[in-house]
């Protein structure tokens, strides 16, 4: 039997939903609390971007911290330190999309090798993990503060290969994030479009020709993939 590819997982989005933080945000900001949610979570991704354009560094922790902050600065919003201290705690218990232990449990039968892979710090990951019980689907997390730059950077999918020593083209990301599909087929991995929400592909690329609704889909999607040579 020909060795199963790696599936690597996004966790930000794609095992697990930030943007349902809106709730705990509703409670003291009532009728903002999807709204900041939402700018949260885009400011946090511009955040790692620009910091990896400049050639600098912070880890996700302080990202989503600042990122808070402007999202509130934002909507004209005040929260005390304490407040926003116990909104970014959340990052450790966020819930896990319905879709994501019964696609877990259904590719870990399938025989695929599972990691994780995101640009949470290893604490964040590791607390996440521990809180949503999903540690034990994994053979081993890859943070991307191992090398000190955000996704879409080159780099990152490379210390992914280098870390679970297997080539690149042998790894696949499975991801809810259009940046992050585009970053890791430019990088050489083939790669997995979650698209939950049914929504519009990102306009930098064509999509993946692997595109499901959940990761209930994937393990039929993948079956038929692994048939071609050099699918992406
Ligand atoms: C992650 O790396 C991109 O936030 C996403 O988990």
């Amino acid at each position: 039997v020909a060795t199963r590819e790696t599936l690597a997982f996004d966790v930000y989005g794609t095992l697990v939903d930030p943007i349902r933080l809106e709730q705990h945000l509703e409670a003291w900001l009532p009728g903002e609390g999807r709204r900041v949610s939402q700018v949260w979570r885009q400011t946090q991704l511009e955040y790692t971007w620009r910091l990896t354009a400049m050639g600098q560094y912070q880890d996700f922790a302080w990202v989503t911290h600042r990122a808070l902050e402007h999202a509130l600065e934002t909507g004209g919003h005040r929260l005390t330190a304490a407040q926003r201290e116990a909104m970014v705690a959340r990052y450790d218990h966020l819930a896990c999309f319905d879709d994501v232990v019964p696609g877990l449990l259904h590719l870990g039968e399938a025989g695929y090798p599972m990691v994780v892979f995101s640009n949470g710090t290893p604490r964040m990951l590791e607390a996440l993990l521990v809180n949503t019980n999903l540690g034990q689907f994994f053979a081993a997390v890859v943070s991307v503060d191992e090398v000190r730059a955000f996704k879409p950077s080159p780099r990152v999918y490379q210390h992914l290969a280098r870390r679970l020593d297997r080539p690149l083209e042998e790894i696949r990301l499975i991801t809810s994030n259009g940046f992050d599909v585009i970053g890791a087929a430019a990088a050489g991995m083939r790669v997995a479009w979650v698209n939950r929400s049914d929504g519009p592909y990102d306009r930098l690329a064509a999509p993946p020709a692997l595109t499901v609704p959940t990761l209930m889909a994937l393990a039929g999607a993948l079956s038929g993939a692994q048939g071609g040579s050099n699918e992406r």
